[in-house]
């Protein structure tokens, strides 16, 4: 059933709208693996990456309060929080959070009776990936002041921050161009930025999962913007609620029309949804649905060099299963995780860099820790 697009693949041709229709209403799970992993392994090898890094949410206070998101709370509602610079200082200082597993004993690069989270320094990670609400009253200095602090004591540390939807919010505060806005965050420090805010980008779903957010189109916009300004993002899509296949499919295109443009994306990811506390409700994704969303994904964004499996959200097996079904990453150490964990994530908010790798390798994949910009630190052969 799946013949004609599999010869599409393999003579390189693009997939239109109507045959990632198809692929979504295919069963063969098989056949769709194959020719994912098959585009994966032209691009990337064998190859399979991770990253050391820590996230860090300045804020859960947020005035746009999305259908979907259990992270976010009113100013002064129970579980509000908003961290002073110093606090998000200490924690790149020291590291929080707890093990999944006890230290690595003798042998190990960590080792001994220290308390884990002492031995987490900035050495320990290369990027940290800031991700918060809009503050309705923090003005834009304090974003600038949050990245300078960042980069004056850790001036080797990458810096990926702040979704589009923050910029825009951003701009709206300082009364500053989107272009402006940008540009002055990468002046103190701001080295890329992550790809959230996408969630589905057309707009009667949106206008229903997140009415005060900004439009799907304004999203493009803004990360067409960075991208012209030298700010290399990543790109998502929020999975699993209340959208259908023609919804993923749009969004996609739409992605992938705007790498035709500008080549800006680095790594495109799939969200699952996690119903937990949020106001639509409905169920956890299912196994098959990451799999084909993961592998649908890698055939149709023909011009997006990576697919990341976040394993926060897919879970460490899926997410190995993933990386043969086109997915190439699996993203990194974490080390704190909030916005999964508080709808109900599954998984726990950190991995050593020896899980990941162990994880990759069980996989068939050569495990290449990389940089920011997908540059490989190491190869674990
Ligand atoms: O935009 C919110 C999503 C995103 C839920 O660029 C939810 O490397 C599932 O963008 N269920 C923020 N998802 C996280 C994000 C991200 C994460 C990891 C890596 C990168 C990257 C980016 O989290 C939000 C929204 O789409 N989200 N609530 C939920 N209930
Ligand atoms: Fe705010 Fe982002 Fe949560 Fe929406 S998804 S409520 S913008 S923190």
């Amino acid at each position: 059933m799946l013949n004609k697009i599999k010869n599409k693949v393999m003579s390189g041709k693009r997939l239109t709208e109507a045959d990632a229709l198809e692929l979504f209403k295919s069963d063969d799970i098989f056949t769709l693996g194959t020719l994912a992993s098959y585009i994966a392994e032209k691009k990337n090898g064998k190859k399979a990456y991770f990253i050391r890094n820590r996230h860090i949410n300045p804020t859960n206070i947020c005035v746009n309060r999305c259908k979907f998101c259990a992270f976010s709370r009113s100013r002064g509602q129970e579980g509000a929080f908003e961290l002073t610079i110093d606090e998000i200082m200490e924690r790149l200082r020291k590291g929080q959070g707890t093990p999944p597993h006890p230290p690595l004993g003798k042998g190990g690069r960590r080792g001994g009776k220290t308390p884990y989270s002492s031995l987490l320094t900035p050495h320990d990670f290369s990027e940290v990936h800031i991700v918060g609400g809009l503050h309705p009253e923090w003005p834009f200095s304090h974003y600038l002041e949050i990245i300078s602090a960042i980069k004056k004591e850790f001036p080797e540390l990458h810096i990926k921050a702040f979704t589009a939807v923050e910029i825009d919010y951003m701009s709206k505060i300082s009364s500053l161009s989107i272009y402006d806005t940008l540009l002055t965050l990468k002046k103190s420090g701001l080295c890329s930025m992550p790809g959230g805010g996408a969630e589905i980008l057309s707009l009667d779903i949106r206008n229903r999962l997140c009415p005060e957010k900004i439009s799907g189109e304004r999203w493009l916009e803004i990360m067409q913007t960075a991208h012209n300004a030298g700010i290399r993002t990543n790109a998502t899509m929020l999975y699993g609620h209340i959208e259908d296949h023609t919804h993923r499919v749009d969004h996609l295109m739409k992605l992938r029309e705007l790498q035709d443009k500008t080549g800006g994306f680095q790594a495109f990811i799939p969200l699952a949804y996690h119903p937990k506390n949020t106001d639509i409700k409905g169920s956890y994704t299912s196994g098959i649905d990451d799999l084909k969303t993961i592998a649908i994904s890698r055939l149709v964004l023909d011009n997006f060099d990576h697919i990341k499996a976040y394993w926060i959200m897919l879970g460490e097996k899926i997410s190995q299963l993933a990386l043969k079904f086109g997915a190439d990453d699996i993203d990194g150490t974490i080390i704190e995780e909030k916005i999964t964990h508080s709808a109900g994530g599954l998984t726990g908010e950190q991995l050593t860099a020896e899980q990941l790798v162990h994880l990759i390798r069980k996989a068939g994949k050569i495990p290449v820790e990389r940089d920011s910009f997908y540059r490989p630190i190491k190869v674990y052969r």
